[in-house]
């Protein structure tokens, strides 16, 4: 028998960076360009089967549209998150060096320092990058996380990230238990 697992995780980063693209993405598997922006907060839920694990994990994304005006909502947000993507856009080095105000964020909303995969997006605008593939690599590693690169676009790799996090996330409650 699969083990089960069953976990929320949240979508962190700067405004316009492919949060929503992403989740859209991965749980509906497309595109969606006209997808609105995200009120307050929302989630989606997507079952996965992870590969080489034998376990089945159904994981709730939460998605929050960039800094809420209203404390209750950034409550319900991170209560009870047990992973996040912390996603940044490599064509704007702004979103790359605000990666640490989002886990402060998340380690101050959640009183602990949850596990993540830190997600360089929009891969596909090559032309346009100027944050370097090392220089996210290095960074993923200070924070002894997980680096990918992906595109909300192509799909490339989209998977990939919440499969990375599911196999941190299981590995970190199992050296809890
Ligand atoms: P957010 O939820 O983090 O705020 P969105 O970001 O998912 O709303 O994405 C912001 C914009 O970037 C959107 O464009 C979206 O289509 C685009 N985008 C997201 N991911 C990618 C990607 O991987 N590649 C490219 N080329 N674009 C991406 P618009 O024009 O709708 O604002
Ligand atoms: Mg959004």
């Amino acid at each position: 028998m699969p083990a089960e697992y069953r976990y929320k995780i949240v979508m962190l980063g700067d405004g316009a960076v492919g949060k929503t693209a992403l989740t859209t993405r991965f749980t509906q598997d497309h595109f969606d360009a006209d997808y609105k922006r995200t009120i307050g907060s929302d989630f989606a839920v997507k079952r996965l089967v992870l590969p080489g694990r034998d376990s089945h994990v159904t994981l709730q994304v939460w998605d929050l549209a960039g800094q809420p005006r209203f404390e209750i909502v950034r409550q319900s947000f991170y209560r009870g998150a047990r992973g996040a993507l912390l996603v940044y856009d490599v064509t704007r080095r702004r979103t790359f060096l605000n990666l640490d105000r989002w886990r402060k964020e998340a380690y101050d909303n959640t009183g602990r320092e949850i596990p993540v995969v830190v997600v360089a997006n929009k891969v596909d605008l090559e032309e346009n990058r100027v944050v370097p593939t090392e220089m996210g690599q290095q960074y993923a590693k200070s924070i002894d996380s997980i680096y990918v690169e992906s595109s909300a676009l192509t799909g490339e790799n989209v998977e990939r990230s919440f499969e990375e996090l599911c196999t941190i996330m299981i590995d970190s409650s199992r050296g809890a238990a």
